[in-house]
């Protein structure tokens, strides 16, 4: 998929060289950089699948479609403008033409849903084990193994912050923006937290286990969307009903990501972070969530990393 990537990012030499500088900058946080072009960076089957569509197909798609329609308007504004072509034809209608223009756009949208329905349904599938993933390689009828959920979050949408859920657990933590210091325009109490979307409590997940995730928000409240690029996942929280996706994370790391559901008055500032962490250091995590609070579940983490 490199290869293809590569290629597609080679057709604007601009946006090629600024996602160079990205990456040479050490590219690894789980968040949007200042000036960095095309998706977050991948770390999960699913971003695997949506990053290949989006490089293999639809930037292929968009590009010839916008060289077509370019070289067709340079063709008329040059042969068919008033100097050129005094006695212009009156004929208004060409059989061949009018199937071409109705049957190509139907093959470009079948080329597109094709793998966008497989994507879709690999995000909406929670995986048993069996069944198995595109991934990467989104023409492959699946060939990413996923283990089964070993571990359930419930996410709630509030307004305007998320409440999480360690379900099997019975363990649950409230998530809110970090707010920022007026005058020095810096988050208070992280320093060198990304704005807008660092939070007093993230989410902890073990790397390398998959995580089935249940959507929903505040029966009282309104419809929220929890999305997180890195992982591929952007599902609805809709009160009274509950969504489920999931996600398999292979690198440790935070990951950032906001509510997508216009949501009212704090809908730009409820974002999510979820750190991934070791499996020994998610049990730790736990062990001490269970034995106390966040916070102190939180300090044994921090004295393990
Ligand atoms: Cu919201």
């Amino acid at each position: 998929m490199g290869a293809v990537s590569a290629a597609a990012m080679a057709l604007m030499p601009a946006l090629a060289a600024a996602q160079q500088a990205t990456e040479e900058a050490g590219y690894t946080a789980g968040h949007p950089l200042p000036g960095q072009f095309h998706l977050q960076r991948s770390v999960t089957p699913i971003m695997d699948s949506i990053t290949a569509f989006h490089d293999g197909i639809l930037m292929w798609t968009i590009t010839l479609i916008v060289l077509f329609v370019l070289a067709l308007l340079i063709v008329v504004i040059v042969r068919f403008n008033a100097k050129a072509n005094p006695n212009p034809a009156r004929f208004t209608h060409n059989t061949l033409v009018e199937v071409v223009w109705t049957v190509l756009p139907i093959v470009v949208l079948i080329v597109i849903a094709i793998p966008s329905f497989g994507v879709l349904s690999d995000q909406l599938t929670t995986p048993d084990g069996e069944r198995k993933y595109l991934g990467a390689n989104i023409f492959s009828f699946g060939e990413v193994e996923v283990p089964a959920p070993e571990l359930t979050i419930k996410a709630i949408g509030q307004q305007w912050y998320w409440d999480y859920e360690y379900v099997d657990q019975d363990l649950a933590l409230t998530s809110v923006m970090l707010q920022e210091d007026g005058a020095a325009g810096r988050l208070a109490t992280k320093p060198n937290q990304p704005r807008l979307l660092a939070v007093d409590n993230e989410l902890v997940v073990p790397v390398d286990t998959t995580v089935r995730l249940e959507v929903t928000a505040d029966p009282t409240g309104v419809i929220h969307a929890f999305a997180v690029p890195s992982f591929g996942i952007k599902i609805d929280a809709v009160p009274g009903r509950l969504n489920e996706t999931w996600f398999n994370a292979r690198e440790t790391g935070v990951y950032y990501g906001q509510c997508s559901e216009l949501c009212g008055k704090d809908h730009a500032f409820m974002p999510i972070a979820i750190r991934v962490v070791t499996k020994d250091e998610f049990a730790a995590f736990i062990a001490a969530f269970k034995g106390g609070d966040y916070a102190a579940a939180n300090a044994t983490l921090a004295a393990l990393q």
